[in-house]
């Protein structure tokens, strides 16, 4: 806290001053735009019935009030864990009642983010999924897909019943495992380590033998012995399916982000393409599904201690999916056959109401969290005997990199990343110890109503407009959820730089964490991505370069590009967090969209 102070960058009283004069209209009369079915869907979720939900802690079903269910699953916190995805996925489709207890996964937070003790106690190796039945634990995902399809027979099976189905689920099991093991091997190895072509030749092999699976049951398998469909044993969506569906989804988004190879929409795959669609159109899928920028960001950090290389040739794929092609997360949002990744089929209006509604349902929490962006030292972030340990090492390299050791100057830089992956906060997007900076709420929380008016805004005449209209919201003349103008865009243009910068890192640093789904789905996410770059376009531009502030030695720099993750780049002022010691620090890297920010990345 005193550091926070001491070395805030904020000026207390001007953004308190440019709270005061921007006028937004309030959450509450935002509520009123909102649609009826958003504005009670915390209740219904806490019911435990509607649709599925990540954000439940009960899924109740068919099971009468007040009956507690025979299934507890601790999963992780913010919906990145395969495993756990599987496991979510079979009881959703077999609505089976379940209470949902959540733990933080290690990479959260370098293992200091603690497991609840009662978690541990339970469980000591602290690996997630973990159920139990009836009391029973079950610790691995596989044994609790088991053990849920023989306890609860009176649910709809998700096993095969034929000797034909059987065999096809065999086919489809062994296919799951060297598809995995190949993409795996491939994403996680660096792509200048001997083999890389075979490696790739491995994964699209285990592609096509997927394919040529799918594409048989799409004609009934096994000489018609199945009912043709779409998925691995035909008609009949299984267990199988549930088992390929959260590595598949990992791998469609990660491979044209790191190794610029598109899966989804590529044309290469059809049958493929077939699967994913009838996945995509089971209302269970479809809720607890992640889009490409999440699982992008959030596998680095649990895959590989030194985030993930990417080719050249990847990043002009990549720059759709973190929206550093300056389109992707812009209005009016690109439509149509070329896009990379498929919207869900949601109407415009409706996902726009979605985002205003997650805005409105947690504004208190999105306010304070956006606020950690502009916090003073990422060091003041870290746990002090970590940023310790770093600050040693980092200077044992610098010294030694100035007394001609490259080697030692070498070591003592690798010891530093190993110091902070083992104990620094290696899941950005999450960032659970970075202080907000408090004096900033006021003034970003404004922003953020007016940034729902705006996605509220379906008419064009800046008055909001969800679907039961009326509301007085003192936002500007454009509309149709083509973002700000008028009175908001007049007013936001008009804030003291002051203000608006510190207002610009926190709108930008909170758009690069709207996971999906733990925040809401991708229509929505995408939405309101792009409201909020309308958003921080709407503020004055920000003053020219200032000139870097600390160039550390080359050899650090180039250190901290190898190691850097993605961020979007705001005009040719990027800030970067130098992964040797913590501190921040601004730099002009030429091109503008590199950048390592990896610690702000999940
Ligand atoms: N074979 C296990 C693997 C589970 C696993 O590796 N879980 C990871 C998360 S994806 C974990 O719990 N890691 C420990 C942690 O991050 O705290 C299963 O299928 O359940």
């Amino acid at each position: 806290m005193i550091l926070e102070r001491l070395s805030s960058k904020v000026d207390e009283e001007v953004v308190g001053r440019a709270a005061c004069d921007l006028s937004a209209p309030s959450w509450e009369e935002i509520s009123r735009l909102l649609p009826e079915a958003e504005r009670s869907l915390q209740l219904e979720r806490d019911s435990g019935r509607g649709p599925a939900d990540v954000a439940a802690n009960v899924r109740l079903f068919d099971l009468p009030e007040g009956s507690t269910p025979r299934v507890t699953l601790w999963r992780d916190q913010s919906a990145w864990c395969p495993y756990c995805q599987k496991v979510i996925l079979q009881l959703e489709e077999k609505r089976v009642p379940y209470v949902v207890r959540r733990a933080p996964m290690k990479c959260y937070a370098g293992g200091e983010l603690q497991k609840p003790p009662e978690f541990l106690e339970l469980s000591p190796a602290g690996l997630l999924p973990a159920a139990t039945i009836d009391g029973e634990l079950l610790s691995d995902s596989n044994s609790i897909l088991n053990a849920v399809e023989r306890e609860f027979t009176e649910h709809v099976s998700l096993l095969p019943s034929t000797e034909a189905g059987r065999r096809a689920f065999e086919a489809a099991s062994a296919l799951e495992r060297s598809f995995s093991s190949a993409w795996l091997s491939w994403l996680t190895t660096p792509a200048w380590l001997p083999g890389d072509a075979q490696r790739a030749r491995e994964f699209t092999a285990s592609l096509d033998q997927i394919e040529r699976h799918l594409a048989a049951m799409s004609e009934g398998g096994y000489d018609g012995a199945l009912e043709a469909g779409p998925y691995l044993l035909g008609a009949s969506f299984s267990l199988a399916d549930v088992q390929l569906a959260p590595f598949m989804e990992r791998a469609a988004a990660s491979m044209p982000y790191y190794r610029a190879l598109r899966i989804r929409t590529g044309g290469r795959w059809p049958a493929l393409e077939g699967w994913f669609d009838a996945m995509e159109r089971r209302p269970a899928y479809a809720a607890i599904r992640g889009d490409f920028y999440t699982h992008c960001l959030d596998l680095p950090p649990q895959l590989s201690p030194f985030g993930l290389s990417r080719g050249e040739d990847a990043r002009r794929l990549s720059a759709a999916i973190d929206g550093t092609d300056g389109a992707a997360w812009r209005l009016p949002l690109p439509t149509g056959e070329g896009l990379l990744e498929l919207v869900p089929p949601r109407a415009d209006a409706d996902a726009r109401r979605a985002a205003a509604a997650a805005l409105w349902r947690n504004a208190d929490a999105v306010a304070r969290f956006a606020c950690r962006g502009p916090a003073p030292l990422a060091a003041s972030k870290l746990p002090p005997a970590t940023a310790a340990a770093m600050a040693v090492t980092a200077a044992l390299s610098v010294s030694a990199a100035t007394r001609d050791s490259p080697y030692a100057a070498f070591s003592w830089a690798a010891t530093t990343l190993v110091i902070y992956d083992l104990l620094g906060t290696r899941a950005p997007l999450a960032d659970p110890r970075a202080p907000p900076v408090r004096s900033l709420v006021p003034l970003v929380d404004k922003a953020l109503r007016l940034t729902a008016a705006a996605l509220l805004d379906d008419d064009g005449d800046g008055e909001g407009g969800g679907s039961e209209g009326g509301g007085g919201s003192e936002g500007g003349e454009c509309g149709c959820g083509e973002g700000f103008g008028g009175a908001a865009q007049r007013q936001l243009a008009s804030l003291d730089e002051g203000a608006a910068a510190p207002l610009r890192e926190a709108l930008l640093y909170l758009r690069a964490r709207i996971g999906v789904p733990r925040d809401m789905d991708y229509a929505a996410a995408r939405q309101l991505r792009a409201h909020l770059t309308a958003c921080v376009e709407a503020l004055p531009p920000s003053p020219p370069d200032d000139p870097p502030r600390a160039p550390g030695p080359a050899a650090l720099r180039s250190l901290l590009k190898v190691r850097g993750g993605t961020a979007a780049a705001e005009g040719r002022r990027v800030r970067t967090t130098t992964a040797i010691c913590g501190f921040e620090r601004l730099a002009t890297l030429p091109p503008p969209r590199v950048v390592g920010r990896h610690r702000l990345l999940v």
